[in-house]
C-alpha cells in the first residue's frame, strides 16, 4: 500500500494506513533515478574535446544527493558505441568536487551515438539485467555529434535500449 514505508521491527504497521508491514528479505527502495548529462561544450564537434558530466538524481527529489556503490572497482561504467555500431569504448566518469562524474571524451567521427550508463545507487540493491524502476540503473542516451565542418545539429534521444 505504502512502499516507502518500512520498519526493521517485527509486527509493525504502516503509520499511514494501518496495514501490518510483512516482511521482505528485499532491499526496501522503491524509488527511480535517472542520470543527467551535461555536456561541455554543449555541441558536440568531432575531434575536439568534451567533457560528459554525470549527475544521478532521485526521480521527483531531483536536490537529493544519490551515493552510487562501487561495481567492479568503479561508480559508472560508460558505454559509448555509435549508432553504427562502429565505434565502442568504455570509460569511468570519475567523481569530482562539484559532485557529479565526468570523463573527458573526443568523439571521432560525426553522427549519433548511444552513451550506455551502468551504475548503482547505494542501498537501491544490484540486480543484473534490463532497466527496471528499482535496483541496478541502466541510462541511455544517444548524442548527436557534429562532424567537424558540417553543422548537423545536436539531439539528444532519451529511451531504452531497442534490443
Ligand atoms: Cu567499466
Amino acid at each position: 500500500m505504502h512502499p516507502e514505508v518500512t520498519s526493521t521491527k517485527a509486527g509493525e504497521k504502516c503509520p499511514k494506513c494501518g496495514m501490518k508491514l510483512e516482511h521482505t528479505d528485499k532491499v526496501a527502495n522503491v524509488k527511480t533515478y535517472a542520470m543527467k548529462l551535461v555536456p561541455t561544450p554543449d555541441e558536440l564537434t568531432a575531434g575536439q574535446p568534451a567533457t560528459l558530466a554525470f549527475t544521478p538524481r532521485e526521480v521527483g527529489n531531483e536536490n537529493a544527493p544519490v551515493p552510487l556503490s562501487v561495481v567492479h572497482e568503479k561508480k559508472i561504467h560508460l558505454i559509448i558505441v555509435s549508432k553504427d555500431l562502429g565505434q565502442f569504448y568504455h570509460e569511468h566518469p570519475e567523481y569530482t568536487a562539484e559532485g557529479n562524474y565526468q570523463v573527458k571524451y573526443t568523439f571521432p567521427k560525426g553522427g549519433q551515438y548511444v552513451l550506455f550508463q551502468d551504475y548503482t545507487p547505494d542501498g537501491a540493491g544490484h540486480q543484473p539485467g534490463p532497466p527496471a524502476h528499482h535496483g541496478k540503473r541502466h541510462g541511455l542516451r544517444a548524442s548527436e555529434v557534429r562532424k567537424r565542418r558540417h553543422a548537423v545539429g545536436k539531439g539528444r534521444l532519451p529511451g531504452h535500449p531497442g534490443v
